[in-house]
């Protein structure tokens, strides 16, 4: 069994796409363990991105993450950090597939509707840097 960090970013959210997402989620028979809503901290989104300091789009990523509640979740179910990343569909919206969460509701690759961990060890950090379990 997998755990992984999915978030629906501020886009998602305001675009009411939670319960969408949700249900794809569900659908493909992974479980729901933990969810919630809310705003993020400055501190937060730093730890969040860590890996990203150095890029010219970071300031224009805290800030976007910061502009509106998100729902972070966690995933769990076997391979569940492939399947979500599949789910999602790659970075860049014009190169993602339809039937894909951004190749589906993104245009933009700012704004892309949803994180998810990338491995094992960044689920295992993302997870620890949001919820306390
Ligand atoms: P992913 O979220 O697909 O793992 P990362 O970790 O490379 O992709 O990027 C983190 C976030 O940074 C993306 N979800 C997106 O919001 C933003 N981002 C990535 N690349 C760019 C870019 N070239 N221009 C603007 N924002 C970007």
């Amino acid at each position: 069994m997998e755990k992984t960090l999915l978030i629906i970013k501020p886009d998602g959210v305001k675009r009411k796409l939670i319960g969408e997402i949700i249900q794809r989620v569900e659908k493909k028979g992974l479980e729901i363990k933990e969810l919630q809503m809310k705003r993020l901290t400055l501190n937060e989104v730093e730890k969040h991105y860590e890996m990203h300091k150095e890029k010219d789009f970071y300031k224009d990523l805290i800030e976007f993450l910061m502009s509106g509640p998100i729902v972070l979740i966690i995933v769990e179910g076997e391979n569940a950090i492939e399947i979500i990343r599949k789910m999602a569909g790659k970075t860049d919206p014009k190169e993602s597939d339809f039937g894909t969460i951004r190749g589906d509701f993104s245009i933009n690759i700012l704004e892309n509707i949803v994180h998810t961990s990338d491995s094992r060890e960044n689920a295992k950090k993302e997870i620890l840097n949001f919820f306390n379990i």
